[in-house]
């Protein structure tokens, strides 16, 4: 099976668990692209009615409209009752980082709003410890002076061995940064041997930054996470 086929099978699996009349959030990045492929055909078989669904992102909003899932959004939803997304790095405590996709803000705020937060990965995200996996912890900012930011942020983690950090660019040129959705600029956080110390802590440390708008751990949030095994195995841990 390939990990298309395993993002796939946890995909419709998160699905299953979706009854006409919710309010489901909708996640981004293409293992949330097969769960939002599978609402669209039991929307469209009749299997599901009166779906509404709350995208997190604009990608997610142009697929979801494409395969025909009613939108809206949090100020009329602001309840959700299932959120669905995937994410790049699961550890043990079903603590996350998300957002290589660019889409955390918005992810962190629907799925923050959600009754439950299903995430769906295949195994090759599980971790032991966040940021083990030496891809990057996203942090968005505000373009002002995201330099200071970036230097605000280098502090916090001075002396930790293998630490680094640069701000996203679309080609690596720094004259031409990647822009989110909510046109704020992210700068990528490296730790070579995964994130050591209390989670919370540094969260709290890096949101006390005042041009940092949020980042990409997902601490305590997920409610359960259906993970597919290379052989097709699905094993799901609910917190
Ligand atoms: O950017 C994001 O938060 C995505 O949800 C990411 O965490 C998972 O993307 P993938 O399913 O394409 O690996």
């Amino acid at each position: 099976l390939s990990q298309e086929d395993l993002k796939r099978i946890a995909a419709h699996r998160a699905v299953d668990l979706v009854e006409s009349g919710m309010v489901i959030g909708l996640g981004t990045g293409s293992t949330a692209a097969h769960a939002l492929d599978r609402l669209g055909d039991l929307i469209r078989r009749g299997v599901l009615r009166d779906i509404v669904g709350i995208p997190t992102s604009k990608k997610t909003e142009a697929h979801a409209r494409a395969v025909g899932i009613p939108l809206s959004d949090l100020d009329a939803h602001p309840f959700v009752d299932l959120a669905i997304d995937g994410a790049d790095e699961v550890d043990p405590y079903l603590n996350l980082v998300k957002g290589r996709g660019g889409s955390l803000l918005r992810e962190k705020m629907i799925e923050g709003a959600s009754r439950r937060f299903v995430v769906i990965v295949d195994e090759t995200k599980m971790v032991n410890v966040l940021g083990g996996s030496g891809l990057a912890v996203p942090v968005e900012v505000i373009p002002f002076c995201w330099k200071f930011t970036l230097g605000k942020l280098r502090q916090l983690f001075v002396g930790i061995p293998g630490f680094d950090l640069k701000l996203r660019t679309d080609n690596g040129d720094e004259k031409t940064p990647s822009v989110t959705d909510n046109s704020n600029y992210v700068v990528d956080l490296y730790f070579e041997n995964g994130i050591s110390g209390d989670l919370v802590e540094i969260s709290d440390a890096i949101l006390k930054i005042v041009g940092v708008v949020e980042h990409g751990m997902f601490l305590g949030m997920a409610t359960s996470v259906i993970i597919a095994g290379k052989e097709g195995g699905v094993t799901v841990i609910e917190r």
